[in-house]
């Protein structure tokens, strides 16, 4: 027993000693991940408190659970807040990912066996809209066969007209169209899309989550307003809320999709992080018209940056991007991988992916042609327009330059010390990546 003890123990202490570690990595580092953000403290003590232990199945006022009274309260203000902030006749915050909002999606408007169209992942597309051949949870999970857009690789766009040949040309009768992206640089054709939808009675899903927090600050696009008949988003991108979901949609399909959240794809759901959604969207309305335009200011700079330093930012012609990610083509270089794991010694934290000249060369996606850098968290962290012409200059020393990665780690460390707190918030009391110990 003893023995025991003293095995759990040490098991234990290393998890605490390893959490910690991670906080007083990402206090030095550029975190360039275009599908993270840093919440605000405020956030961060919603996801610690008491919500987290408790069962709340149901909507609010019919919950299956007693003890929900300020459970109910919370989560109707968030229900409240999402449909102001998107301006929406009906929210759903119980979708605990975006993942599980696309699920909701694929059973509210389609059966197993129908046809989506979606975006393939070189063009920007994400795993959860795929087809079974490449584990994508629109095949996987929901059954659904996946035909894909025509795309203008010169202009990072959804070729509309080409699209429709496609569809004619194969005889494909869609029952879904999906739009939305984890490399999305420029609005989607919502328009155009929900008028080619509409001559197959088809329905328009518009993933949010990597613009969520553009959206909500009114300088991306606004697809309920231009066609989509659902929007789905994770909350912990733009959105700088904690890792949950959410789905925005019409009156009519309201009563469908409470059904299918409860009891069809979730049991509990997570009601710390509705807590921490509420507050987001809080934030949101206060603070994201300045966040959101600040953010595509600073991803312009960087990729203006990187460019005339030598690093192949594609689509400068289109002004790099009008959101928070831009990509580059490192292949001159090295492969995304190796300049991934390069960047990762110098403390810049960025992932790499395929691009859309991947597609035809069928590059495996472990060792893409590019890397991917989003801005949101840097800015959340009060940057601007200089530090982001920094970051170009150290990005080059590592790619270009092959200059010592732990060298230039140092400059990041120090170029980070004045960037500790959250921005864009209603308080910013703790560091933000201060490891809060509760035990
Ligand atoms: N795979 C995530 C991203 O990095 O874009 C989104 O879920």
């Amino acid at each position: 027993m003893d023995s025991e003890r003293a095995e759990g123990e040490r098991y234990f202490r290393r998890i605490l000693e390893l959490i910690d570690k991670h906080h007083k990595l990402f206090k030095h580092v550029i975190p360039l991940i275009a599908s993270e953000n840093i919440p605000s403290p405020a956030v961060r003590e919603a996801l610690a408190c008491d919500f987290g232990n408790r069962y709340a199945e149901g909507w609010p006022g019919e919950r299956l659970y007693a003890g929900c009274k300020y459970v109910d309260e919370v989560e109707t203000i968030a229900l409240e807040l999402a449909k102001k902030v998107y301006e929406a006749e009906f929210a759903d915050v119980r979708p605990i990912s975006g993942v599980m909002a696309n699920l909701v999606a694929y059973t509210l408007f389609t059966e197993p066996g129908d046809l989506m169209i979606a975006l393939p992942i070189p063009y920007g597309g994400h795993i959860s809209h795929g087809k079974q051949k490449w584990g994508g949870t629109a095949g996987v999970v929901r059954g659904l066969k996946v035909d894909r857009y025509e795309f203008d690789e010169e202009n990072y766009e959804i070729d509309i007209d080409a699209t429709r040949r496609r569809i004619e040309k194969k005889g494909l009768k869609p029952r879904l169209f999906m739009l939305g992206a984890s490399v999305f640089l420029f609005p989607h054709p919502v328009k155009e899309v929900a008028e080619l939808a509409a001559e197959f009675d088809a329905k328009v899903v518009y993933d949010a989550a990597h613009v969520a927090g553009l959206i909500a600050g009114k300088v991306f696009q606004d697809p309920l307003r231009e066609g989509a008949d659902m929007m789905t988003l994770s909350t912990h991108k733009t959105l700088a809320g904690p890792q949950h979901g959410m789905v925005l949609s019409w009156n009519k399909y309201a009563e469908d999709i409470k059904r299918i959240v409860f009891p069809g794809l979730h049991s509990n759901h997570h009601l710390h992080a509705v807590a921490g959604v509420a507050i987001a969207l809080a934030e949101a309305l206060a603070f994201y018209r300045e966040y959101a335009r600040k953010i595509v200011e600073n991803a312009k700079a960087l990729a203006q940056a990187l460019y005339e330093r030598g690093i192949r930012v594609l689509y400068e012609h289109r002004g790099f991007t009008e959101s928070h990610t831009i990509i580059a083509d490192v292949s001159e270089y090295m492969n995304g991988l190796e300049a991934e794991k390069l960047l990762e010694r110098a403390n810049i934290i960025l992932n790499r992916n395929l691009i859309p000249k991947d597609y035809k060369l069928k590059t495996d996606y472990r060792a893409p042609s590019g890397i991917r850098m989003g801005v949101q968290e840097v800015t959340r962290l009060g940057m601007n327009k200089s530090e982001m012409i920094e970051i170009a200059e150290l990005i080059k020393k590592v790619l270009i330059d092959k200059k010592s990665p732990e060298e230039v780690a140092k400059e990041v460390v120090e170029l980070r010390k004045d960037f500790q707190h959250v921005k864009y918030a209603f308080t910013s009391g703790i560091e933000a990546y201060e490891h809060i110990l509760i035990r």
